[in-house]
């Protein structure tokens, strides 16, 4: 990527998606700062504007940034992106434009891996419907049935041994579970066992926690084929993207008994959900809130600005992605 341009000329930046107040405060009067809460409004930006825009603030990961979208604005510099994944970004576009691309790693692991691991515990020990059960009178008449599943006999397989995973995996560690985990190729500094071949994985374990990006490399892989090898007592987590997980097979492995339960925070058209999900009993749903906290999503938020300011200023972005890497600033 080539270095800015610094000028004493004002910054046009747009917010693309929600406007949160740490987006909307944080530029000085150096930047001119525009709005786009949808596609249409960004397509129908005026055209003074599309010339002159510099910076784009991606604020939500439902706001398609591809090719259609980006090259609108010929003068287009950096494109930083609130979450950690970026697949609503096309990075090649902007790598072959010279564009440069943030996300916002880091600032969010720990939450992420806080609710996978309450969703877990949440899924095998049905504090939903336990939750449900006691509020409709039950417990005054019988105790509520032990649950048949426990994370005490348990065995994690991970879709994904980054971060987040690594986040994740020490908690399990903590509660004394063991794991093992696949991804193309090993994790430095990972000690857990390491499939190259999912389907090996699934069949070794009992119970999947999904945590790679989105995207081509990752669409569907965990498919009919790898629910059937984790078998009648496998539990299926998903923190990552709807996208990873083939959805009518997870149903149909839900129904079929193939599987035993699923927790899901992701889903493969958000934000709609299949209905036969919402009616099963083996499954605990969330509206994507892995990160999804005043404190993390202020920090994302936070990240995201500073990726832009430090790159009008001259310097390097903090948290660039590997596809559009930073060099000579
Ligand atoms: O495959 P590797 O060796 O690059 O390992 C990465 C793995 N991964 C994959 N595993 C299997 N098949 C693939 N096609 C594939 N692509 C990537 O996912 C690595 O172990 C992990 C990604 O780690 P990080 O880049 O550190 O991401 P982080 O912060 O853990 O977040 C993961 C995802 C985000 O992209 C969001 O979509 C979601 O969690 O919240």
């Amino acid at each position: 990527m080539m270095a800015a341009n610094i000028t004493s000329e004002k910054i046009d930046l747009l917010i693309y998606g929600p406007i949160r107040p740490i987006l909307e405060n944080g530029f000085s009067d150096q930047y001119v700062v525009h709005r786009a809460e949808t596609g249409d409004q960004l397509n129908q930006l005026p055209a003074d504007v599309k010339q002159k825009l510099r910076g784009i603030a991606v604020t939500y990961h439902t706001m398609h940034a591809g090719k259609e979208e980006l090259s609108q604005f010929p003068k287009l510099e950096m494109v930083a992106s609130f979450g950690v994944g970026y697949d609503h970004v096309d990075c090649a576009y902007a790598r072959e434009h010279n564009i440069v691309v943030s996300n916002t790693p880091d600032v969010l692991t720990e939450e992420v891996a806080d609710v996978a691991m309450g969703l877990l515990i949440a899924t095998l020990r049905e504090f939903v419907k336990a939750d449900k059960y006691l509020r409709s009178g039950l417990w005054q008449t019988q105790n509520y049935p032990l649950s048949v599943g426990s994370l005490r006999d348990r065995k994690v397989g991970f879709v994904g041994m980054g971060r987040i995973g690594q986040a994740i995996a020490r908690r399990l560690e903590a509660s004394r579970v063991p794991v093992v985990y696949h991804s193309r190729k090993p994790a430095a500094g990972v000690s857990y066992q390491h499939f190259p071949d999912l389907i090996e994985m699934a069949k070794a374990v009992d119970t999947l926690m999904v945590i790679v990006p989105g995207g081509a490399s990752t669409a569907k892989i965990v498919n009919a084929d790898v629910l059937k090898a984790l078998g009648p007592r496998g539990v299926l987590i998903n923190v990552a993207r709807g996208s990873v997980v083939d959805e009518p097979a997870l149903v149909a492995a839900l129904k079929s008994g193939t599987i035993l339960a699923a927790g899901l925070d992701v889903f493969a058209n958000e934000p709609s959900v299949p209905e036969e999900l919402k009616t099963m009993q083996n499954v605990v749903l969330l509206p994507h809130i892995g990160s999804a906290s005043v404190v993390t999503r202020n920090a994302m938020d936070q990240l995201v600005v500073d990726n832009l300011k430090n790159w009008f200023a001259g310097k390097a972005p903090l948290t660039p992605v590997t596809e559009t890497p930073v060099k000579g600033r």
